[in-house]
């Protein structure tokens, strides 16, 4: 077998190494039968090596038998017979690339997660930017930035009430020849105009900057389902605003309607944030043109304004933010009925004093209850002392006073 391998087979290589003289060959014939045969032991070692293994000694029987790499042989039987007879990975193989690939994506998965993270607060600052822009084109046009508390009766019949009274006060100064009390078009196109919405802060936001055609016939928690509100803006006659149709002034944001929600159900839109699955809107308060964030601004669940100063919070939705931030812990020192929402006090330590703010919850859909913040760290408002969980909820919301998340 030896001798017959060894003369079939590789009939080149004993030319190539005899030389060129007969003579030298014959003189060193016995020397080259040993070399020939020491050569054709080694090439049965060789060939021991990569003829492939007895097949009840194969330890890749899966691989073997898969069409895929029966195909992947097939195709490759020119270039397998030229090197050797080596055959496909051993299954040890092919585990210890799986675990070097589970190694490697378990230290670049945490790293793209941050990375995505990263992008999605950046794309919710980019959008607060945005409603920044889209309230300073409203001053532009109107002279006062959008109020954050608001009511509309389509009857026009506005009442001592101090809400509908600063109602009457925002609409002289936006829209000085509307006259007011006579009332608006059907606004949610119910058939009668006795509807009457008193919008708070996230509501004003989307109402004032999109238009009265935002307001629709009841509502509904889910974002996205707000498919009647469009964003037109406000109509260019200024004795009629709120009329549909003719050249419009605005929008002045492009709202996505797959984003607009109405958590009360009063047919007056939130808006939510980008961030996946968010849920609950970008809040919204305003410091009237630095005169000072308000009392009045404080409405509760039902829509009543909160009169108290006991109940000093911005709890627009319940158990949700209950106060603007200021900048130091107790920028109220004695909070007490004589100073009545009627009268103003709260203008000292907010942040963005002259301006706004807006809120996003961020990442878990949490406001916490706002108040002191400064430097990333949060104060004790004075009623009662922060917890890890209050400040839990706080740490990841976005705003547009500390250039993205409030606490990195
Ligand atoms: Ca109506
Ligand atoms: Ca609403
Ligand atoms: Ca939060």
């Amino acid at each position: 077998m030896v001798g017959n391998k060894t003369d079939g087979t590789a009939p080149h290589l004993l030319n190539r190494k005899s030389g060129p003289s007969i003579t030298h060959f014959r003189s060193d014939r016995n020397r080259n039968r040993t070399d020939a045969k020491s050569r054709a032991s080694f090439r049965d070692m060789l060939c021991f090596v990569f003829e492939p293994a007895p097949s009840s000694l194969t330890r890749t029987p899966v691989m073997q038998r898969s069409p895929f790499f029966e195909v992947q042989r097939r195709r490759g039987d020119k270039k397998t017979s030229l090197a050797g007879g080596r055959h496909g990975f051993t299954l040890i193989e092919l585990m210890v690339v799986l675990v070097v690939i589970a190694i490697l994506a378990g230290m670049l998965l945490p790293v793209l997660g941050s990375a995505r993270r990263t992008a999605q607060v950046a794309r919710v600052s980019v959008e607060i930017k945005s409603l920044e822009a889209a309230i300073a084109a409203f001053k532009l046009k109107y002279g006062v930035e959008p109020p954050s508390v608001f009511r509309l009766r389509e009857d026009g019949a506005y009442t001592n009430d101090p809400i509908d009274r600063e109602s009457l006060a925002v609409m002289r100064q936006i829209w000085p020849e509307y006259k007011a009390t006579d009332g608006t078009p059907d606004l949610d196109g119910d058939g009668s105009k006795t509807s009457v919405y008193t919008m708070n802060g996230a509501e004003c936001l989307v109402f004032f900057l999109g238009g009265p055609q935002m307001i629709a016939s009841g509502g509904t928690s889910t974002p996205g389902s707000m498919t009647n509100s469009i964003p037109l803006g406000f109509s260019a006659n200024p004795t009629n605003p709120f009329a549909t149709g003719g050249t419009r002034v605005g929008p002045f944001f492009e709202f996505d309607a797959a984003r607009l929600m109405d958590l009360d159900g009063d047919g007056v839109p939130e808006y939510v944030d980008p961030l996946p699955g968010q849920t609950m809107p970008y809040q919204y308060f305003s410091s009237y043109g630095g005169r000072g964030y308000r009392l009045r601004d404080l409405v509760n669940s039902s829509g009543s304004p909160i009169t108290d100063d006991a109940l000093a919070q911005f709890e627009v939705i319940p158990g949700t933010l209950k106060s603007v931030y200021y900048q130091t812990a107790r920028p109220i020192s004695s909070p007490s009925a004589s100073s009545s929402a009627s009268s103003p006090t709260h203008t000292i330590g907010y942040w963005n004093p002259k301006g706004f703010q807006i809120i996003s919850p961020g990442f878990d859909g949490e406001y916490g209850k706002g108040g002191g913040y400064r430097d990333k760290k949060f104060f004790d408002d004075g009623s009662r002392p922060r917890t890890s969980q209050e400040s839990s909820f706080e740490n990841d919301n976005i705003t547009n006073f500390s250039g993205g998340v409030l606490v990195r």
